[in-house]
């Protein structure tokens, strides 16, 4: 599931190298998956962090989950790895003298919570116990350095997970940027976020790694911080055969046909 995307070539070739394990709040060996589709937990709701609720595993990635919190619409799922803290057997919270919350945006009138809560769990599957795994250890301090190479999640597609850089380090904080994608990716993060992998960490959890983009290496930026072109495009139709346009020795994987028509969407 990997595809065809190596990191050794990638780091040669790029002349970096990968950020040590060390550096992030990951395991050694990625946790086991094993919820089932439409399994029932409680987790944090990502819009209100103060307020746990019930949610309903509605896909999966190798050991991350795509989770729909009951009540709320399909469009504000979101994604936990199973051993995330903020995830939780239903339960949890009753045991320690919360109260189930309505997810923000909950679609119906707040006066029916207490009806809909029954109704949502009564005869659900529940994910038992052993679904939910330890969460690893905070790396004591932020060991990133600017260069260095990471997976990490792109936050606007958030089933992705791409070759990164780190672009730049503030305290705790560090830039993550998108190998062959223009800056509308890059985000700031803690560095103990659980969206950073080690390279290899998509080839050892069985998840995808998406290759990099086109849009030619950060190193090839000229001083002034503008992209150097790699490549042209090349043409769509090939009446003019060859244009002779060569594609770069390309570290983003790049010998592209054309530039992505949107690099956004
Ligand atoms: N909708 C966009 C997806 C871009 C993903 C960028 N990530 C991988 C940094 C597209 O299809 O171009």
């Amino acid at each position: 599931t990997q595809g065809s995307f190596d990191w050794d070539n990638y780091l040669v070739e790029s002349g970096s190298i990968a950020a040590p394990q060390s550096c992030f709040k990951q395991s050694f060996t990625p946790p086991l998956n094993e919820f089932k589709l439409n399994m029932k937990i409680e987790a944090v709701d990502p819009r209100n962090l103060t307020s746990i609720c019930v949610a309903s595993v509605v896909g999966m990635i190798g050991p991350r989950l795509r989770l729909r919190l009951d009540g709320s619409d399909n469009k504000n799922d979101f994604w936990r790895l199973v051993d995330s803290s903020d995830l939780h057997l239903i339960g949890y919270c009753e045991l320690f003298g919360g109260l189930l919350q309505p997810p923000l945006g909950f679609r119906m009138n707040p006066s029916s919570w207490p009806a809909f809560l029954q109704k949502t769990l009564n005869g659900a599957e529940v994910a038992p116990a052993e679904c939910f795994k330890k969460e690893p250890p905070t790396p004591k301090c932020n060991e990133f350095k600017v260069g260095m190479k990471l997976e990490a999640v792109d936050r606007k597609n958030p089933q992705l997970i791409c070759p990164a850089t780190v672009g730049a380090v503030n305290g705790d904080q560090i830039h993550v940027t998108f190998d062959g994608w223009r800056g509308a990716f890059d985000y700031w993060c803690r560095y103990d976020s659980r969206d950073l992998f080690p390279c290899d960490w998509c080839l050892k959890s069985g998840h995808q790694l998406q290759p990099p983009g086109q849009k030619g290496n950060p190193q090839l930026k000229s001083s002034k911080g503008k992209e150097v072109p790699l490549s042209i495009s090349l043409p769509t139709s090939n009446t003019s055969g060859n244009s002779g346009s060569k594609a770069s020795p390309s570290l983003g994987g790049g010998a592209g046909k054309s530039l992505h028509s949107n690099s956004t969407s």
